[in-house]
């Protein structure tokens, strides 16, 4: 069975434990439960994964690549949380691996916040962007992954 892919970069493991006016009260655990029910409802596997550092999330798209090269991938749901506005390696990872669908997942509206969170490295490089939408969005992510050709 094909997979979808989703990943949360740094500081996302503390989602429903602080900040829930910003992030609300659903913990990752919850999301995963989340989205594993809403890709078996599609047909699909989830991989989950979460991590704090930069170059764990680089690798992990390499291998996503790879495996959507294979047949074996539907396509990224990417929350890269903070490293969104300062990752230039997350940007070329997504290019450089070639072809890759990306759907940028952000749980909060960034534009409605400081400034410095209305740039996206990420954004010139996703299939599709989600702002602001809470745990949700992740939810849709997946359904536009799934009604892609
Ligand atoms: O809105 C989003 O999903 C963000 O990607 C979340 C990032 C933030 O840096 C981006 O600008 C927007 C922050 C993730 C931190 O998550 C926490 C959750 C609960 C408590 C503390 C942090």
């Amino acid at each position: 069975m094909k997979k979808i892919l989703i990943m949360n970069g740094p500081n996302l493991n503390l989602l429903g434990t602080r900040e829930p006016e910003k992030y609300g009260t659903t913990t990752l655990a919850d999301l995963e439960v989340m989205c594993r029910k809403q890709a078996a409802d599609m047909g699909y596997e989830v991989d989950f994964f979460q991590s704090n550092y930069e170059g764990a999330l680089v690798d992990k798209i390499h291998e996503a690549g790879k495996a959507y090269k294979a047949g074996q991938l539907k396509g990224v749901v990417f929350n890269p949380g903070a490293y969104t506005h300062t990752s230039i390696a997350l940007h070329d990872a997504i290019v450089g691996v070639g072809g890759l669908p990306v759907i940028e997942t952000h749980i909060s509206n960034v534009h409605a916040r400081e400034s410095f969170r209305h740039h996206s490295y990420i954004s010139p490089a996703a299939a599709g962007i989600i702002v602001g939408c809470g745990v949700y969005g992740y939810i849709v992510a997946m359904q536009v992954l799934a009604n892609r050709p």
